[in-house]
């Protein structure tokens, strides 16, 4: 085992990972930015070193700045949480050049994977169902409009080095098709520095599902069951749960089977999530591969008994897999709410600021991972991500009966959070069957964040300056279509811009 790692990261999960760590016996050095001066993941390692300004640029992605600081503090390995260098090649590559093992899979593998389209094909010869399209980049306009006609219309464009849904265009018809591509290709070529395309057909209303897979170094591959994670918005997921209800022993075999053929196929090594959608008949496509430790990790950890992070350092320092999928049994069900310093009223505007009061859930089953303690300050420079608030039981039913008592108990005064949305959706019937898909928060986000009703002195208050911006005469025609469309009131004052923070 590692005698010290560094973790190259800030937050929840560099707090997870030094945990981590100090069950192995392994000494831990946490790096800083100016932002987390007085950030608990400084407190908790053994060794803290400074390493820049707050912006992620001049810190937690400074891949010089880190490697010398890991090389300085005599580390044998690195281990980068999510997000920020977590599936960035030349990280990777540097680490091994500089005889320093990185916590994840080999640098050629993150660089595969990082190709959306080379993934898909290698999806597709390892035998696992892809969606019908591209197996390769499309090279001119025309090779993506036969595409788009074989597999026929609506069809997605995707960015071959994108991912997570940005720069994705839905296209109904050749038509469209030619007016979309070069914009595609640009906004690819600006967000991911290239201008490289592929096409999709589209799959409407399916499921987000992953599988958690593990891989040691001699090549011995088992999966941890699967994540629902279909209750998302704008490809920011807001809850996860395990099993998935969609799930049957027969399919999770099936699927299982599926993720750990394509792990097989790339030589993968460390934790890594293959990603599908699903449709309602149970067919599934790959859709992705996450090459690094998930921040919904802690769902599949709750139902298994297996500590992913634990895990991934043991892989990371050559030791086999202590468990065979013989040895991997489900358990209860998990949920997962993901809390995030966002105002969900204010359209998820982010909601930095002070934590003037904290007051954690707990009881049985109740897991809180959270670097927030009261009085400390949440930067409007990284990931809204403030708490993951997870509870295990024996029954979906009593999973969301607790996850309700916890969402209740939590107490964050300071920032504005997503808890009343989740105590909303915890709500809703259709999430209680079950019966949950990756348009089901967009479909219903009116019923879930209702607006506050206003007092008839406001509507007037609201409609003097509607009258008083647009004139009388349109705001009568406007009203009026409104009504006939069934609009309220309160939505046609909503369009008032910049007015609804006065009430
Ligand atoms: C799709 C799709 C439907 N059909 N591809 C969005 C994120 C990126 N990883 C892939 N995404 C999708 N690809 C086809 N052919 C729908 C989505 C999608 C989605 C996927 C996973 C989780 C949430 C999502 C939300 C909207 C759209």
């Amino acid at each position: 085992m590692f005698n010290k790692v560094l973790v190259a990261n800030r937050g929840e999960i560099a707090l997870r990972v030094i945990r981590a760590c100090r069950e192995l016996g392994v000494k831990t050095v946490a790096v800083y930015s100016e932002a987390d001066v007085n950030s608990l993941h400084v407190q908790y390692a053994d060794e803290c070193y400074f390493i820049g300004a707050a912006e992620p640029s001049q810190s937690y992605l400074n891949i010089d700045k880190i490697i010398e600081t890991a090389r300085k503090s005599g580390c044998e390995a690195i281990h980068p949480g999510y997000g920020f260098l977590s599936q960035i090649p030349a990280f990777a590559e540097t680490c091994e050049k500089n005889g320093l093992e990185f916590v994840g899979p080999p640098a050629k593998v993150l660089r595969l994977m990082g190709n959306k389209v080379e993934a898909r094909r290698a999806a597709a010869n390892a035998g696992v169902p892809v969606i019908p399209g591209s197996l390769k980049p499309a090279k001119s306009p025309d090779e993506a409009i036969k595409i788009a006609e074989k597999v026929g219309y609506p069809v997605l464009v995707k960015a071959v080095y994108g991912g997570g849904g940005k720069g994705m265009r839905l296209v109904k018809s050749e038509d469209e098709m030619r007016h979309v591509l070069e914009t595609a290709a640009l906004e690819a070529e600006s967000s991911f520095g290239s201008r490289e395309i592929y096409v999709e057909k589209f799959l409407p209303m399916a499921r987000h599902i992953e599988f958690q897979t593990l891989a040691d170094k001699k090549g011995r591959i088992i999966h941890l069951g699967e994540r629902e994670c279909s209750i998302q918005r704008r490809y920011q997921k807001l809850i996860e749960e395990t099993p998935s209800p969609f799930m049957t022993v027969e399919l999770r075999k099936e699927i299982g089977a599926s993720a750990i053929k394509i792990a097989k196929a790339i030589n993968y090594v460390n934790a890594g999530t293959v990603e599908f959608l699903v449709d309602q008949n149970g067919n599934y496509y790959f859709l992705e591969m996450n090459t690094r430790l998930q921040v919904e990790h802690l769902i599949t950890e709750m139902v298994t008994g297996i500590d992913i992070v634990k895990e991934q350092i043991k892989i990371a320092a050559g030791e086999k897999l202590a468990y065979s999928q013989s040895d991997v049994k489900i358990y209860g069900h998990a949920i997962n709410c993901r809390i995030n310093a966002e105002d969900p009223y204010e359209n998820f505007a982010p909601s930095p600021g002070t934590v003037t009061n904290l007051r954690l859930p707990g009881g049985p089953g109740v897991r809180v991972d959270t670097h927030l303690y009261a009085g400390c300050t949440v930067s409007v420079f990284y990931d809204p991500l403030v708490a993951k608030l997870a509870v295990w039981s024996l029954s979906r039913l009593e999973a969301i009966r607790r996850m309700r008592n916890a969402l209740d108990e939590f107490v964050i005064d300071g920032v504005k959070t997503t808890i009343p949305l989740h105590k909303r959706i915890m709500e809703d019937e259709d999430f209680l069957r079950g019966a949950v898909h990756i348009n089901f928060v967009d479909e219903r986000i009116d019923k879930l964040l209702p607006k506050k009703a206003l007092t008839e002195e406001e509507i007037a208050a609201l409609a003097a300056v509607l009258v008083n911006q647009k004139g009388e005469a349109k705001v009568k025609a406007l009203a009026l279509r409104r009504q006939q469309k069934g609009v309220s009131l309160w939505k046609l004052a909503g369009r008032v811009r910049g007015l609804r923070r006065t009430f």
